[in-house]
């Protein structure tokens, strides 16, 4: 029995040629923005990602295949499709067996893109651990992903719905490297800066993919997490959505919102609240996650053969 896998042409021919390639997931499309701009989002993120000289690879489960990268149609389809699953390590593997549709979390991309091999990959933000999770015990499955599964992931550093110091924590207790670019503290998803000291600083696309390279030379499991600030220009301040995120927060609690539906019900509220505010600001750094993660994959295919060794 082998894992039923489709790659779009271009992927596999860049795959093949050692060349670099980025992947992408779908949770962002599906669960993370609303329809038109979901679709419109991963286009350009796919466009920007072919600019910098990288193929993209956006990955989704459609009728129990894995594909690794995603026709347009396809992806409109995704993306104005409706109860669409949304998959984590825990039941990528039921819904590929049972021939089901599901868009892929930061987990289950990153166990995707290592199937492919594929070392590098962009998202938005990674999930973490919620706020209360001392009583609900809600901590993402993407925490363990990175802790095991060897993908370096570019986000704008953790949800800013999330509590911020308890995610880094378990990142640290895990063994993440957790890698701020460019700067001295972690950002903050929306926001370019928090007041986190960044336990490791790299200020280019060849030390990530260095660092990247010796974690495999010594046998070290698990990814990297690269947090990259959001452009300047696009970022809303801490203090002007902090309240938002409380009152989305306690709207979550009294409506009973639990387990996956967290954080679509927790983005959702948010694009409401700030009038869509929100939305630009985390395409603005999405956008330039993948810049950074194509440099990133250039780097590793220049360093080595473009395997993963
Ligand atoms: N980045 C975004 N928006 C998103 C996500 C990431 O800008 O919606 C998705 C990712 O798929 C991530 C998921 O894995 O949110 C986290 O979900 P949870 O908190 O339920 O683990
Ligand atoms: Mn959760």
């Amino acid at each position: 029995m082998s894992v039923p896998m489709m790659m779009t042409d271009d992927v596999a021919t860049a795959l093949s040629d050692g060349r670099a390639v980025v992947a992408l997931e779908s949770t962002i499309i599906t669960h993370g923005m609303p329809y038109p701009q979901n679709v419109e989002t991963a286009r350009a993120v796919e466009a920007e990602v072919r600019a910098a000289g990288a193929t993209p690879a956006t990955i989704a489960v459609i009728d129990g295949v894995l594909q690794i990268g995603l026709s347009p149609d396809r992806l409109d389809a995704l993306g104005q499709a409706n109860g669409v699953a949304k998959l984590s390590r825990a039941d990528i593997a039921a819904c590929i067996a049972t021939g089901g549709t599901g868009a892929t979390t930061v987990a289950a991309t990153m166990i995707a893109a290592h199937l492919a091999r594929i070392g590098v990959f962009a998202t938005g933000g990674i999930g973490g651990v919620h706020r209360g999770a001392e009583t609900s015990f809600d901590i993402s499955a993407d925490l363990h992903e990175l802790a095991q599964t060897p993908v370096t992931v570019v986000a704008a550093g953790a949800k800013a719905i999330l509590d911020l110091p308890k995610t880094f924590e378990v990142l640290e207790t895990l063994g993440v490297p957790v890698i701020a670019y460019r700067q001295d503290h972690l950002p903050a998803f929306w926001s370019a800066n928090s007041p986190l000291p960044a336990p490791l600083r790299m200020d280019s696309a060849d030390d990530i993919a260095k660092a990247h390279r010796m974690r495999a030379e010594m046998g070290l499991p698990g990814g990297q997490l690269v947090t990259n600030p959001i452009p300047r220009d696009a970022q809303i301040p801490h203090e002007t959505l902090a309240p938002l995120i409380d009152q989305a927060l306690a709207e979550a609690d009294t409506h009973g919102i639990t387990a996956k539906e967290v954080t679509p019900f927790l983005l959702g509220r948010l694009f409401e609240l700030t009038d869509g505010a929100s939305l630009t600001a985390n395409i603005a750094l999405v956008l330039n996650n993948a810049r950074l993660a194509a440099a990133i994959a250039v780097a590793l295919s220049a360093q080595s053969d473009g395997s993963l060794g």
